[in-house]
């Protein structure tokens, strides 16, 4: 607790919730007087909340507190609440509730009163902070007319974080949930996480690691719910349901039944038992999620049986209280034979799961990493989107940079989640994206979503890389609104986080939108992955992975690399996708440059739709990237005089080192390949 209070202080720690105060002193003072006045008869727990955070976000940002009134005596301010029953936000907003659904809300601007409605107090909470944001970003306030209604049902945060305090692939500090084995907190903490997720539209968190380890294995039960029942309730005022992770196996290890399997009587009455537990204290609790059968989690494969009897057992206990049980897709051998060519990872989702279509209960999630392999730099999309017609989905993405610098790397990440949901799985012909399959309406799906790992932890700034914070915002903002810009989102991220001056905006986000192609430069060509040092996985190890179990390969030799995924000569992962996007993959000539590698093994010489050849791409992007990563460090540094001190430092600092660890993985990985392939670099620069 004392560190994650010490912390609390720390530059950054306010994040995009800063609300700067506005330079302009005219508008400010218009709007000042705009916003004079409050009113809001309601005493939900939420909307009080919506209220304080009206109260605080324009005090800071106009210098005047508004102050608070009763609805039937305003006559100039903002009116707040849910619509029914409310008719003076009624007059103002008119017959709009059928458009808002549960969670959507209404802003409307009308002689001299401004009205935030929605049916429920969360939409009140998320208009509340709308308004917020465009006052923040210089909006023109005075006819302000807006509907919004989140695009995905679920918007889900897992975090990796241990009971002992360690956050699995966590790069920001010790976990702001746990110490020492039991769950500590500073609520003061936990209630500004939940703020800042609440503000951009976030409705859901696992508090607890997907490897569920012997002490976590006990959260389902009184030794631990109480402490969970107060996270729940903290969460619960900014609209967020709580998840747990649980261990499949606890009926054994907790309950002290002779066997976990889901079709045994006594394991389903356990579970069932737990379900009822759990509810007695936390009337909202949103669900288990599960890793199952993957990377030596115990599952269903011990008793001969299915995810779906798995799946199913668990969604029945919780059913009754209308919990989900979300499901992970994660699922491959990680114990193959690195001589062994016909198993081929990438495979492995869709081999297990598609056969199960139409199986799952429907209070199951299934939870489908991004692509196939693990969160790398590049993968195509998972091909289950698109293949998997009866079930429920949640897209997975990591916002934690495992394998994209680690939060000492700048990689903003919203342009490779953009792609992914734009992707077109082609399942019904032509216009079939993911993000159409993920939030349901596309083959007609009751409910789906998007799931992401965490990236903050107990550092003052959240996110240790200060530039990170933009990872998390901009997920939240998509999973409300995929349609969203990356670039849209980095500015608004930008302006309310570092400082609203255009400049800073301006260099900011060109240095966000170039950062994952810089990442990607030195690091990852053409879809090759795993070239990082093993467990830690940072920094370049071009072998690290490649002897191993894990079945994750490039199979450089001297004549040429890539891993050859086609139905004809390959795994026939390719053929795994749909229509036209299976023939482009499987062939040579169509398949994207940037993907070659993932899909076909070339020779170096092998000359890409870019018109260089494979080698000389190689060469090239990483000479290339490591110069621009030295970039980015002078255009922060043109940024020094528009900030604190403390912003301004830290974020420095790791530009520098990624700087010099660029030329590291430049220099390691263009040694590799001209060592392998003898073939020189056509400009002669330095290799070693
Ligand atoms: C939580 C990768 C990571 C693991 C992670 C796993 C998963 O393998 O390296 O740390 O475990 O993915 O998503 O379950």
């Amino acid at each position: 607790m004392g560190s994650q209070q010490a912390n609390v202080n720390l530059a950054g720690y306010k994040a995009w919730l800063a609300m700067h105060a506005r330079e302009d002193v005219v508008q400010r003072k218009q709007e000042a007087t705009r916003y004079g006045w409050i009113a809001s008869s309601e005493h939900h727990e939420t909307v009080v909340a919506a209220v304080s955070e009206l109260v605080s976000g324009i005090g800071a940002m106009l210098g005047q507190e508004p102050r608070l009134i009763e609805p039937e005596y305003i006559e100039q301010g903002i009116i707040i609440g849910t619509i029914e029953g409310n008719v003076r936000i009624q007059a103002i907003c008119g017959d709009v509730t059928g458009q808002l659904g549960p969670e959507g809300f209404v802003i409307r601007a009308s002689a001299g009163l401004t009205a935030i409605g929605a049916n429920t107090p969360a939409g009140v909470l998320y208009g509340a902070f709308h308004l917020l944001r465009l006052l923040a970003l210089g909006n023109k306030m005075e006819n302000l007319s807006v509907i919004e209604r989140p695009a995905n049902a679920l918007r889900m945060i897992n975090q990796w974080d241990n009971v002992d305090g360690s956050i699995e692939r966590g790069y920001a500090g010790k976990s702001i949930f746990y110490a020492d084995g039991e769950i500590v907190f500073n609520p003061e903490r936990i209630r500004d996480y939940a703020r800042l997720l609440a503000s951009v539209g976030m409705n859901a968190i696992a508090i607890n690691n997907v490897n569920v380890h012997r002490l976590e294995s006990h959260f389902i039960t009184e030794a631990f719910l109480p402490r969970i029942a107060e996270l729940a309730a903290i969460f619960r005022t900014y609209g967020i349901r709580l998840y747990l992770s649980i261990n499949f196996a606890s009926p054994i290890e907790v309950g002290g039944v002779l066997t976990a399997d889901p079709l045994e009587v006594d394991v389903r009455q356990w579970w069932k038992e737990r379900g009822a537990e759990i509810y007695s204290l936390i009337p909202d609790f949103g669900g288990f999620l599960v890793k199952a059968d993957s990377e030596n989690r115990p599952g269903p494969f011990t008793y001969g049986r299915n995810h779906a009897d798995g799946a199913n057992m668990l969604a029945e206990a919780l059913a009754p209280y209308g919990g989900v049980v979300i499901w992970r897709c994660f699922v491959y051998d990680c114990k193959q034979d690195w001589r062994d060519r016909s198993t081929d990872r990438a495979r492995a989702a869709y081999d297990h799961f598609m056969p199960l279509d139409g199986e799952f209960h429907s209070n199951v999630l299934l939870q489908i990493k991004n692509g196939p392999m693990d969160f790398q730099v590049r993968e195509p999309v998972s091909p289950l989107f698109g293949a998997m017609e009866r079930t429920n989905q949640l897209i997975e993405f990591q916002i934690t940079q495992e394998y994209t610098g680690q939060q000492l790397h700048l990689c903003y990440l919203v342009p490779q989640w953009k792609a992914v949901l734009d992707f077109d799985t082609l399942a019904h012909g032509e216009a079939s994206p993911v993000k159409r399959i993920v939030d349901g309406t596309f083959f007609g799906r009751p409910y789906g979503g998007f799931a992401a790992v965490s990236n903050i932890g107990c550092d003052g700034n959240w996110t240790g890389h200060l530039l990170a914070q933009a990872n998390l915002y901009g997920y939240g903002r998509l999973a409300w609104n995929p349609e969203l810009t990356a670039e849209a989102i980095a500015a608004e991220w930008a302006a309310q986080a570092i400082s609203p001056n255009a400049q800073a905006v301006h260099t900011v986000c060109s240095m966000m939108m170039e950062s994952l192609d810089i990442y990607e430069s030195y690091t990852a060509p053409l879809g090759v992955g795993w070239m990082v040092n093993p467990d830690h996985h940072y920094g370049p190890n071009v072998d690290g992975y490649e002897y191993d179990k894990w079945g994750t390969y490039h199979f450089a030799d001297r004549d040429g690399v890539g891993v050859d995924r086609t139905v004809a000569s390959g795994t026939g992962y390719a053929g795994q996708y749909i229509g036209d996007n299976a023939k482009m993959y499987e062939s040579l000539g169509r398949c994207p440059d940037e993907l070659l590698l993932f899909f076909h093994h070339v020779p170096y010489t092998h000359k890409l739709q870019s018109g260089v050849t494979v080698i000389q791409h190689i060469y090239n992007t990483h000479f290339d990237g490591a110069e621009r990563a030295a970039e980015l460090a002078e255009k922060w540094q043109a940024l020094r005089h528009l900030m604190p001190a403390g912003l301004y430092r830290q974020t420095e600092a790791r530009l520098l080192e990624q700087a010099e660890h660029a030329k590291e993985w430049r220099d390691r990985i263009n040694t590799y390949f001209y060592r392998k392939s003898g073939i020189a670099d056509a400009w002669g620069r330095t290799i070693y």
